[in-house]
């Protein structure tokens, strides 16, 4: 009889199973793990905030005082969390975004340019007899990065032909508000014979015009989420460099054979090089291998914006999840082929309405990622939605309206500073009805932020950033 059908008649065979696992577990790991987490989402979803609060509660997590729900921190088990040394050209501004939000008054960072990177080293105590029997103390590794929200629009190029991205502009081109709003760009491109060499200057000349169409897409007033590539809003070192004279061609592909100085073939050629020499480079050196993701969405946003950017933010989170590695992934898989297995979309700014509606706010935000959702489920990947604050804004307020008590907020307005309490109104948790979002009937208001101590994090100083750290972190442990 072998050793372990031995041990299951002496000790059951629940019992045997589970120090089987783990010792398994144990051999093959050791008790070192490193993470890299994704954190993904559009511009000004809230990547760079959740980020900073993220880092600054977890080196803050052996006081155990501020993530109640995580629960290597409420258990004592934390030793100790520091950040650790990265390539100085690439760190993230840690220092900067906890000054500012630490200032009298206190300010949110600012909009990213370009990339960098958060390492932390959490050394734990491990909880298992079995763990402590090879180790008394242990560390995690977490590897986090920042990056413009632009630049992930870049990503869904990556399998996507010229003409597919064509037609697909096309598609989006016929829709308000672009359709109106590019109206002399697409005629000065209907003018022209694609099939024929084009004149470079007015190649330029177009480029120019589309830049500007995508800076006015992109705008407060109308808050489009598509916007590619994405390196035309936000080049950094690419900063008039012809690599990004890219745009869509939006008249049908010219018939029959094209010499390659032809409009089209040399625009081809334009995509070509981008996808080849920005977007490859890109993904290959920061995108390639996470473990773990963080799906961020603004859902106020396109409930205050209306149906035509909460169809746009719906497509571009779509189309940039495809462009990530989903599967089980196992301690070995990590290593060789690393492939996210667990995602967590969240809400953000969740301090922008009163508690009572964060649960409506989760299923609100199920239904924007709903398709993308679905795809990582059918990979057997863990899922699931949060709403959260990262920084805590605002304050639970009641008053009375006609006889009865509703809930309500008091914060400053990010526009203006001035102080306001107000009811902010409900989160749908449906999509809402033609004439629910012609009636203005959402007017979400951003706030500034409430100062973040740099010592004494509280509970209150965030909402649901523990229950995500415990959602991301807590089984690596
Ligand atoms: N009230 C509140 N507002 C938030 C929170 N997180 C982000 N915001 C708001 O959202 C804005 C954008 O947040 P960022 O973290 O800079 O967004 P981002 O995704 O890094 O944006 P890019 O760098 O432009 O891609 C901030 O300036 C705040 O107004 C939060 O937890 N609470
Ligand atoms: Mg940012």
């Amino acid at each position: 009889m072998g050793l372990k059908k031995r041990l299951k008649g002496l000790l059951g065979d629940d019992l045997v199973d589970d120090l089987h696992g783990q010792v398994k577990d144990v051999l093959e790991h050791g008790l070192d793990r490193h993470v890299r987490i994704a954190v993904t989402g559009m511009s000004r979803s809230g990547k760079t905030v959740f980020i900073t609060a993220l880092t600054q509660h977890l080196l803050a997590s052996d006081k155990g005082e501020s993530l109640p729900f995580f629960a290597l921190s409420s258990s004592d088990q934390i030793i100790s969390v520091k950040l650790l040394p990265v390539d100085k050209d690439h760190a993230f501004p840690l220092q900067t975004a906890v000054q500012n939000l630490a200032a009298e008054p206190p300010t949110w960072p600012a909009s990213t340019t370009g990339l960098s990177e958060v390492r932390l080293a959490i050394r734990y105590r491990p909880a298992s007899r079995l763990q402590r029997l090879v180790s008394d103390i242990a560390t995690l590794y977490v590897d986090i990065i920042d990056y413009p929200g632009e630049w992930l629009l870049d990503l869904p190029l990556l399998h996507k032909s010229f003409e597919q991205w064509c037609s697909e502009q096309r598609e989006l081109f016929a829709l308000a508000p672009r359709a109106a709003l590019a109206a002399d760009w697409l005629a000065a491109q209907a003018a022209i014979d694609w099939s024929q060499p084009v004149d470079q200057a007015q190649l330029s000349i177009l480029n120019r015009e589309y830049v500007k169409l995508l800076h006015l897409f992109r705008s407060e007033q109308y808050g489009m989420s598509v916007i590619q590539p994405g390196r035309a809003v936000l080049p950094a070192e690419l900063e008039n460099d012809t690599l990004i004279e890219l745009f869509p061609l939006i008249a049908t592909k010219p018939a029959g054979t094209l010499e390659d100085n032809s409009g089209y073939r040399v625009m081809e050629q334009r995509y070509l090089d981008y996808r080849e020499q920005v977007i490859k480079r890109f993904y290959r050196e920061h995108f390639a291998r996470f473990d773990r993701q963080v799906v961020l969405v603004d859902c106020l946003k396109t409930l205050n914006k209306g149906q035509q950017c909460f169809d746009d933010m719906r497509l571009a989170v779509t189309d940039v999840l495809q462009s990530f590695n989903y599967g089980p992934s196992g301690f070995l898989r990590r290593l060789l082929s690393p492939r996210i297995d667990k995602v967590l979309f969240a809400s953000t700014k969740a301090d922008h309405v009163t508690a009572n509606q964060h649960h409506n706010l989760d299923r609100f935000l199920e239904l924007i990622i709903a398709d993308a959702r679905r795809e990582m489920q059918f990979e057997g990947i863990e899922t699931t939605c949060m709403a959260l604050a990262s920084v805590r804004s605002t304050e639970a307020a009641e008053a009375v309206l006609d006889g009865q008590t509703i809930s309500c907020l008091k914060g400053y307005k990010k526009a203006s500073g001035e102080p306001v309490a107000l009811f902010p109104g409900e989160v749908p948790i449906e999509l809402p009805t033609e004439k629910d979002w012609h009636s203005q009937r959402f007017r979400f208001v951003d706030f500034a932020p409430r100062k973040l101590p740099m010592q004494q994090l509280r509970p209150e100083h965030h909402i649901r950033l523990d229950q995500a750290i415990e959602y991301l972190l807590g089984d690596l442990f």
